[in-house]
């Protein structure tokens, strides 16, 4: 009786190893929707454009990021990082920072290129001056999120914007 119930869960596990890989695939079917987001402008505005974005829930994205100031930007998401899975992030001129397990600071996650692989909790990206970084991703879990600029005083200054996942 016993060890037809570890084969039943055995058996469970296998059919739910599956649907994952299922599902896997289905992200990899999808062509991304691009969307383009500008963190700064060429004459130093502090602002993030678009103000206010809609992404659908299970939809493939990628937000093809880029600072054309002359000043340092980072797309703060410490929110929005864990609702999304993460596919792909590529950094050009700037790195990315994930939330540290019981650790108040972020940590590095990748120097210039991160790619081909699963990342949890983007806390943030930063965008040297003249920087670009794509970040390929899936919203899983629909709320709305204010994303902003990790240096308070941009953020205060109105560098904010949210993404709302429907
Ligand atoms: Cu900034």
């Amino acid at each position: 009786m016993k060890k037809q119930l570890i084969i039943t869960i055995v058996a469970a596990y296998a059919a739910m190893a599956g649907l994952a890989g299922a599902q896997a695939a289905e992200f990899v079917k999808q062509e991304p929707i691009e969307v383009i987001v500008q963190l700064g402008t060429k004459s130093g505005e502090l602002e993030i454009s678009p103000s206010e974005l809609k992404l659908k829930a299970g939809k493939l994205y990628r937000l093809v990021l880029n600072n054309p100031s002359n000043i340092t930007h980072y797309l703060s998401v410490p929110q929005f990082g864990i609702a999304v899975q993460t596919t792909k992030i590529d950094v050009q001129g700037g790195e990315v920072y994930r939330m540290g397990f019981r650790h108040a600071r972020p940590r590095i996650l990748a120097r210039s290129v991160a790619n081909s692989a699963f990342y949890y909790g983007v806390k943030e990206i930063e965008l040297r001056a003249g920087g670009m970084a794509q970040w390929t991703f899936t919203p899983l879990q629909i709320g709305s999120y204010e994303i902003g600029c990790g240096v308070p005083a941009h953020a205060q200054a109105g560098m904010v914007s949210h993404f709302l996942v429907i």
